[in-house]
């Protein structure tokens, strides 16, 4: 890792099946940031119990979080890739900040409003202070910035604010974090309904690409996707579906719209969606291949959960100490 360097964390929670949509506009992207920041990467299982899991699957689907952190390239040399819960750090911060952090503030949260609705059975205090235990993922590195795609912006405002709050009474503790807006910030929509993005809660399995789905299924479900009757591969507001079409084929293959549009100029959609289908093929089956493979080296990747989870609970510490000699914590006899 590249210490010294700023720090940069971000982290996805492990529940529901990773889409095209978690690779384009996410994992992709952090792929590469380890030359210029000192990375975090965590699987935020802590989070994931704000609504109710079923414990086999969850601890399923947070290894295979993970195992799919590396295949999509992210190195663990590079980069410090770990299981939220087992820092601790990441809690005990979570509860002092909790004191910092108003009703008001948290009443707010559109997120928390959206959820406490869909699961109105199980309006728990955890869906509530969620953002303060993101607040104290985040502060607990020292992190500079945090690539969030746009629905995490006030989370992030609210862990400015409260480090801001923190700061001002026991003096430069935390580091303020930044949002970090990638370059190409491709948002991909469903494949059913392009007005809504493609998100890996969708109810509709044909709506979103999974990481995990085969060629065929991959092609089926382009050739299913909701387009217009304008039989003109443009790149116009008017076109939403073939616009996300094309933002999936560019991040695909590494061609701009226009060249994209010049390629299929005179074509029909059939055609398209083909091509369409064929660079998610050609993206997608490499990864589902390293992500096999890696399932098999249970040694590797219980090593890199280990040592990884060990790196960082070293540096959250260092924060953790210090806050809690801030707040009056009495010392610790050596
Ligand atoms: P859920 O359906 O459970 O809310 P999600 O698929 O919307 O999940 P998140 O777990 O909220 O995904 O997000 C993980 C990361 O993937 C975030 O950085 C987010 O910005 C990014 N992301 C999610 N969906 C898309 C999308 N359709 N296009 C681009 N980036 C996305
Ligand atoms: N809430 C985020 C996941 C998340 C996160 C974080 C992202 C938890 N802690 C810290 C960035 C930084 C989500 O649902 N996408």
């Amino acid at each position: 890792m590249l210490d010294g360097n700023k720090v940069l964390f971000s982290g996805m929670q492990a529940t529901g099946n990773l889409t095209l949509g978690n690779y384009l506009g996410a994992l992709k992207n952090w792929v590469t940031l380890c030359d210029e920041y000192q990375c975090f990467y965590s699987v935020v299982d802590l989070h994931s119990i704000t609504v109710r899991q079923d414990p086999a699957e969850l601890r399923k689907r947070a290894r295979n979080l993970l195992t799919l952190y590396i295949a999509a390239g992210i190195d663990p040399e590079k980069n410090c890739l770990y299981y939220q819960s087992h820092v601790p750090g990441h809690a005990e911060l979570a509860w002092i900040l909790n004191c910092f952090t108003y009703m008001g503030e948290l009443n707010r949260m559109t997120q928390f409003k959206d959820k406490a609705a869909k699961h109105a059975d199980n309006i728990n205090a955890g869906l509530f202070t969620y953002p303060v235990l993101m607040a104290a993922d985040i502060l607990l590195y020292q992190a500079d910035v945090v690539p969030v795609g746009k629905d995490q912006l006030q989370h992030l405002e609210i862990t400015r604010d409260i480090a801001q709050r923190f700061n001002a009474i026991y003096g430069d503790v935390f580091t303020v974090p930044e949002p970090y807006i990638g370059k190409a910030g491709a948002k991909i929509m469903s494949l059913q309904n392009p007005e809504k993005k493609m998100s890996k809660s969708d109810e509709n399995p044909n709506g979103s690409i999974y990481l995990m789905d085969d060629p065929d299924t991959i092609i089926r479900k382009f050739k299913r996707a909701v387009t217009d009757s304008e039989a003109a591969v443009r790149y116009r507001e008017e076109q939403p579906g073939i616009r996300n079409l094309i933002d999936i084929y560019c991040a695909c293959t590494g061609k701009t719209p226009e060249e994209t549009e010049r390629e299929f100029d005179g074509r029909g959609y059939g055609d398209f969606k083909m091509a369409v289908g064929e660079s998610v093929v050609a993206v997608l089956k490499p990864l589902q291949e390293r992500y096999e493979a890696l399932g098999k080296n249970k040694d590797y990747i219980d090593k890199v959960i280990k040592e990884n989870g060990e790196k960082a609970a070293y540096f959250a510490n260092k924060t953790l100490r210090k806050v809690q000699k801030k707040v009056g914590f009495p010392e610790r006899v050596r």
